[in-house]
């Protein structure tokens, strides 16, 4: 509003502008979920890490506070104060009310964080309840207030003075709550992020504090002077290195900012994570790209020259070379075009070229200088090698086997319903609960595929062992996918895969042994979120002729409550020891009735943090694997997949 208290043609148009991304909030946030609601939490934080970028901030705090909202401050320059000549408005309001403000008023440096390219601010206070900025520029404090969606309570306005020296801005929001399906806000999903954040930018100090609860008030502080390189070791920790530095490399060309690090470990899978402004490329693109073929290239020839690969050898391919590869690759670029349906894939071809170039100098001067380490390197990739074609043959021994099914269909208990998208199939431990759940099941959608013997520990396996073991070999026989380089999605037999197994120890270890599984061999059936565990009760309570099934002890406790003093003195209460014990029709009304049961779906939502969970879980080290069982019986929630 302009000083005479009404409307002018531009106040309308901003007011359209903010009513436009409270009408359709998903195209500017994406969605208005739990994951939406986050979004806010990072445009903010974007306009502080574009001001890092642009070498004016060297500390970000991020905190939640009581009421759920958010501040975010730093200590850039400050957005500007001064009246900006088209708007007649402050700067701070018109890139807070105008959509697409960023971009056009920032002048000079180009942003090259994520974000929507300076309409953030903009678009965090048309969806908040209200949002306040301070600045501390001149000497001065100046506060403005919006709210409603981004309505200014008043213009900007100075509210006291500051040291001379003191620069910075600080904005705090409270997402509407009538636009955002929940409005709290989840602190490891705000810590991981941060935590990435500050490895992505080398030397930049993040903090971040919960304020709900009042415990803790000093929070946690993230800076890594070493970048992506301590990234790198971050994923590793509690793997085994094969050579001791990690490997920096970095170049630039055109304002265009290429680095990489990485590191070789003993085990069987790869890390390889690229970003490209701060955000994750997770399809790729032409970064990675140049880095896979240079790497590929490098180490042939190395490894031909120095003789370790002869004459009559394969030469190694790129699955062979990236096996125990952690890799965190980081382009910075003032113009990225982002491809592909999830714009997860960078299209700029120049940065092939660069990545490339950049790579494959400093990785042989590496292997050069480094005789010994580059032949451990090259050795491991040959091995990888030969478990490949092991792994083809075991695969066709598989298939041709499959035909016979003479031990397979001993096995399975297929459902009639040969549709993908009705079936489900319930992963059992044991012959007993796998025989109560074949009585107990509907056999038209569900089939029932006990497990007899032990699943092999794939973390500590190449797949043509994997392919060696009975039951993994039944698993991917049901499936229908096949595994390694013929995997299919589109060929999988069930929408739902369900791990059903005890709540005990036990349980819980063969649901790590088969999570293990599909997240190394089958990760895009558990990124599509086709896998769920199933959650047999812990215990009945009967009284008269009810029967009541709960999960937990708290609900256990709960119901118990709610029953009458006499009735509850006289409640018989089980505790249910396994599936086994249930007979056919307790296990289908607890556990597998669609219309009764709880499932629990698992999803892989940051897979740096899964697979330090899991190494943790399946890795080498005996003792921190059986603490985290037996502490976390029931541990799909406490692994947050
Ligand atoms: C807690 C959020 O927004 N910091 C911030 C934003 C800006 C600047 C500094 C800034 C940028 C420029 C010049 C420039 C912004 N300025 C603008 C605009 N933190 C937070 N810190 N001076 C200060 O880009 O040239 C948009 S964001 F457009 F006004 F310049």
């Amino acid at each position: 509003m302009n000083n005479e208290n009404h409307y002018d043609a531009s106040d309308i148009q901003v007011l359209e502008g903010l009513e436009a991304v409270r009408k359709r909030p998903g195209m500017y946030i994406g969605t208005t979920d739990v994951k939406g609601l986050h979004h806010l939490v990072w445009e903010i934080v974007d306009n502080s890490i574009d001001e890092s970028l642009a070498g004016y901030c060297k500390n970000i705090e991020v905190i939640i506070n009581k009421d759920n909202s958010i501040t975010v401050k730093d200590d850039g320059r400050g957005i500007p104060v001064e009246i900006h000549p088209k708007t007649k408005k402050s700067t701070v309001e018109t890139v807070y009310t105008v959509l697409h403000a960023g971009g056009k008023f920032g002048g000079g440096g180009y942003k090259v964080s994520g974000g929507l390219h300076g309409v953030g601010a903009s678009v965090v206070n048309a969806l908040s309840k209200w949002v306040e900025v301070t600045v501390y520029k001149n000497g001065k404090i100046h506060f403005i207030r919006f709210e409603d969606g981004g309505k200014t309570k008043e213009p900007l306005k100075v509210i006291g003075e500051c040291d001379i020296n003191r620069t910075g801005t600080s904005v705090t929001f409270k997402p509407d709550p009538d636009i955002f399906d929940t409005d709290i806000y989840d602190y490891n999903t705000l810590k991981v992020r941060i935590r990435e954040l500050a490895f992505l930018n080398k030397g930049l100090k993040i903090t971040l504090r919960d304020d709900r609860d009042d415990e803790d008030t000093t929070g946690e502080t993230f800076i890594y002077e070493g970048g992506i390189s301590e990234y790198v070791k971050f994923i590793n920790q509690g793997k085994t290195p094969i050579h001791e530095d990690i490997i920096h490399l970095e170049g630039t060309q055109d304002n265009v900012m290429f680095e990489v690090a990485l590191q070789y470990t003993t085990g069987y899978n790869d890390n390889i994570y690229s970003f490209v402004n701060n955000i994750n490329t997770h399809d790729g693109g032409t970064h990675e790209e140049g880095v896979r073929r240079a790497l590929t290239r490098v180490i042939n020839n190395y490894a031909k020259k120095a003789n370790i690969l002869k004459e009559k050898d394969e030469s190694l391919t790129g699955d062979d070379v990236k096996e125990g590869l952690t890799m965190i690759i980081s382009c910075k670029h003032p113009n990225p075009q982002f491809e592909g349906q999830t714009k997860g894939r960078l299209g700029n071809s120049e940065v092939r070229k660069l990545a490339d170039n950049v790579f494959s100098e400093g990785f042989e001067k590496f292997l050069l200088e480094n005789p010994d380490e580059a032949r451990s390197i090259i050795e491991k990739a040959m091995l990888a090698c030969r478990a490949r074609n092991a792994a083809k043959k075991a695969r066709e021994i598989t298939r041709k086997s499959d035909l016979a099914m003479s031990n397979f269909f001993g096995k399975l208990s297929d459902c009639k319903s040969k549709d993908p998208k009705v079936s489900e199939i319930f992963i059992v431990e044991g012959d007993s609960a796998g025989g109560s759940a074949k009585k107990g099941r509907d056999s038209m959608t569900q089939a029932i595929l006990p497990l007899r013997g032990k699943i092999l520990n794939v973390e500590k396996a190449r797949l043509d062992r994997a392919l060696g073991n009975e039951e993994i070999r039944s698993i991917i026989t049901a499936f229908g996918t096949g595994i390694g380089e013929e995997f299919n999605l589109d060929k999988l037999r069930y929408d739902k895969i369900i791990i059903m197994t005890d709540a005990d120890v036990d349980g819980a270890h063969i649901r790590v042994l088969l999570l293990t599984l599909f997240y190394r061999f089958f990760k895009p059936i558990v990124e599509a979120g086709h896998v769920y565990a199933a959650q047999p009760p812990l215990f009945r309570i009967m009284h008269g002729k009810t029967r009541k099934y709960v999960l937990t002890e708290e609900e256990k406790n709960d119901y118990l409550q709610t029953l009458p003093d006499n009735v509850r003195a006289r409640a018989e209460i089980a505790r249910m020891k396994g599936l086994g014990e249930m007979d056919a029709e307790e296990l289908n009304e607890t556990t597998m009735d669609i219309e009764k049961r709880v499932l629990r779906r698992i999803t892989v939502d940051d897979c740096v943090e899964a697979d330090a969970i899991f190494e943790k879980l399946m890795g080498d080290e005996v003792e921190p694997r059986r603490e985290f069982i037996e502490e976390n019986a029931t541990f799909v929630e406490n692994l947050d997949i």
